[in-house]
Order: structure tokens, then C-alpha cells, then sequence
């Protein structure tokens, strides 16, 4: 597999979190014109409708997303909108239809067209409380307990089936909480090391909605861009496992982080105040066994919580001051 196989792109969610970054990325690497984003509802930013072709696509609605495929002639599809942990919780069936129905219509429309590649995120929301906590194996029990994860562990499976079944190459990685400076993340339980930066910076002073004990893996933005662009570029042969990779980068409770943020910002202080997100944080892993994406397509990440703290406080500070946060 090379990077010439997949000449036209489509990202769904573009417009979020990883799409947002993850599109301009492309955009740089394979040419704007060749890289389609395709949000919902939100508006695109500045920097996604001027850098290249932009669609509105509800993939709940397939047409929709085949409309956008066969103007484009789309070959390869990241396919990144979804309903995230927090809100899954409070809209169940919303989730489920976003996450399931969306999936099912992706992998469909590229099934019939023979498409190249698709990249189909899955979350350490997979796992549940019966999965070990620390170091958690490739192969382990995949026992959720929220509505994003039961749909997380469904998109691994079909994922694998359409690739064993009609041999369409879906790839996906399970990602730890992402921390990025560009667009908030939307409803996800991992959003308060997120949200802190921005708080820091504002106010210096964050109440954390997760105790300041709570443990969980995280990744920051470049780390996690490259993941996705590494896995789709990966030779296919070297691949053992397809849609559900194990991924890490760093660990770090919440209370590390804050103390991490005030050696740069001494007056920050942190308040915890644990709401039900709590209990979804404690079911998950505390961290990762990536070893199997080290082996199969050479996974290293580039950023540790000290080199990813510095460059967020870096980039936003910047953006606090020319008044853009
Ligand atoms: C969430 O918190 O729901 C996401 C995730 C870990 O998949 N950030």
C-alpha cells in the first residue's frame, strides 16, 4: 500500500474535534482539491471551506453520503462523525444510529463502489471494568458499559467483517482521550484535559469534573493525526489486525496534569467536582498495550504530558492574546 492508492479523500465529521485537524493534514499531504470534508450541522472554519471542497452529509441518511462519493469519486473514506461518550450516555438512541447506522452506510457505500480504504476510529471506550486496567492487551474483554462504547466494539466487528467478508481494507485504532488546541472536543468523557487548558489560560482556575486521582490514557492532536495517516499508508501485508488497534501515548491523572500546568501558570489551582462521567472514566483502562500497531506498522508517539503541555499553553496563549479564544 502506498500513498498513490488512495487518490480521493472523504472525511466525515469534519468539522470536529480530529476531523478539523486531521482534514488539513490530508489536505497538505495529498492535495487540497483531492481531500472532500463533509460536516452535519456546524458551519466549517475558515481554514476547512477555504483550503478545499466542503459538503454537508448526514451519514444516518445514505444518500446523502453517496451524493458526495460519486460527485468526488471518492475512493477512501476517514470516517470520523460519531456521538461521543458523555453525551452517548444521555442520548442513548441517538448514539446508536449516529455511530451504528452511520458506520453501516459508510462501509456500504464503499463496499459497492470497491472502494480502496476506509478509517473507522474506535476509542479505549471499548473496553469496560472487567478489562484490565493497567497495560491493557490487544486481545482482551470488550465488556462496555456505555451506549459509545457498545457501538465502538460493534464498528471494530463489522470493521473485520467487511474486510474478512468482502475484503474491503477497514483500519482503525482504538484512541485514548485526544488534547488539541485547535477545536474543542464535543461531548466526550476525556474532555476535561481539554478544557483546562483553555480555563488556565482564561482564568487560571478549572473545576475538573473527574476526581483528581482519575487515571486515563490520552494523546495529543499531532500524535494522533499521525496515527491515522500512518495505519492508511500501512502495507497491508504487515497487518494482523485491521479496525481495532491498540494505541498509546501517555498516562497521566488529572491532578498530574494540573500540576503540569501550573509550572507554567504558578497561580493556576484545580477544583475537582466529580459528575457522571466519573463512572465512566473508572471503566476504563488506565493504560495501553500498543505493541501490536508497534509491530505492524511502526506506532511511536512523538509526545509525552510535559512536551504537550508545553506547546498547548504555547499555542493558546498565543491565540488568548490576539483575542481568538
Ligand atoms: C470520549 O471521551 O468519549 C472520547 C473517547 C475516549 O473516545 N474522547
Amino acid at each position: 500500500m502506498s500513498k498513490s492508492d488512495m487518490t480521493k479523500i472523504l472525511v466525515t465529521g469534519a468539522c470536529g474535534q480530529i476531523g478539523s485537524e486531521l482534514t488539513l493534514a490530508l489536505r497538505r499531504r495529498y492535495g487540497n482539491d483531492n481531500v472532500v470534508a463533509a460536516g452535519h450541522k456546524t458551519q466549517p472554519s475558515k481554514a476547512l471551506r477555504e483550503s478545499g471542497p466542503f459538503e454537508f452529509i448526514d451519514v444516518t441518511r445514505r444518500e446523502t453520503i453517496e451524493e458526495v462519493v460519486d460527485k468526488y469519486d471518492v475512493d477512501t473514506i476517514y470516517h470520523l462523525a460519531a456521538i461521543l461518550s458523555a453525551i452517548g450516555e444521555q442520548k442513548p438512541q441517538l448514539a446508536w444510529n449516529v455511530n451504528m447506522n452511520g458506520l453501516y452506510n459508510v462501509l456500504e457505500v464503499a463496499r459497492e463502489r470497491g472502494m480502496v480504504r476506509v478509517f473507522c476510529p474506535s476509542s479505549i471506550a471499548a473496553f469496560g471494568p472487567e478489562t484490565p486496567r493497567d497495560n491493557t492487551p490487544q486481545e482482551t474483554v470488550l465488556r462496555p458499559r456505555t451506549m459509545y462504547g457498545v457501538t465502538k466494539v460493534a464498528g471494530e466487528l463489522l470493521g473485520n467483517y467487511y474486510f474478512s467478508r468482502f475484503g474491503l481494507d477497514v483500519r482503525g485504532v482504538r484512541y485514548p482521550g485526544i488534547i488539541s488546541s485547535e477545536t474543542l472536543p464535543g461531548g466526550g468523557t476525556t474532555d476535561y484535559a481539554v478544557e483546562i487548558f483553555y480555563e488556565a489560560i482564561k482564568h487560571k482556575r478549572y473545576t475538573c469534573f473527574v476526581r483528581e486521582d482519575t487515571v486515563l490514557p490520552m494523546m495529543y492532536m499531532p500524535d494522533c493525526i499521525k496515527a491515522a495517516i500512518d495505519l492508511m499508508e500501512a502495507d497491508l501485508s504487515r497487518l494482523k489486525h485491521h479496525a481495532d488497534f491498540n494505541l498509546a501515548a501517555m498516562s497521566f491523572s488529572a491532578g498530574e496534569l494540573a500540576a503540569e500546568i501550573k509550572k507554567h501558570i504558578p497561580e493556576f489551582t484545580c477544583e475537582y467536582e466529580p459528575d457522571f462521567r466519573q463512572e465512566i472514566a473508572d471503566s476504563w483502562p488506565r493504560s495501553i498495550d500498543d505493541s501490536a500497531a508497534r509491530e505492524e506498522w511502526g506506532w511511536e508517539p512523538d509526545y509525552d504530558l510535559a512536551a504537550m503541555t508545553a506547546d498547548m499553553l504555547d499555542k493558546l496563549g498565543k491565540r488568548y492574546a490576539e483575542g481568538g479564544i
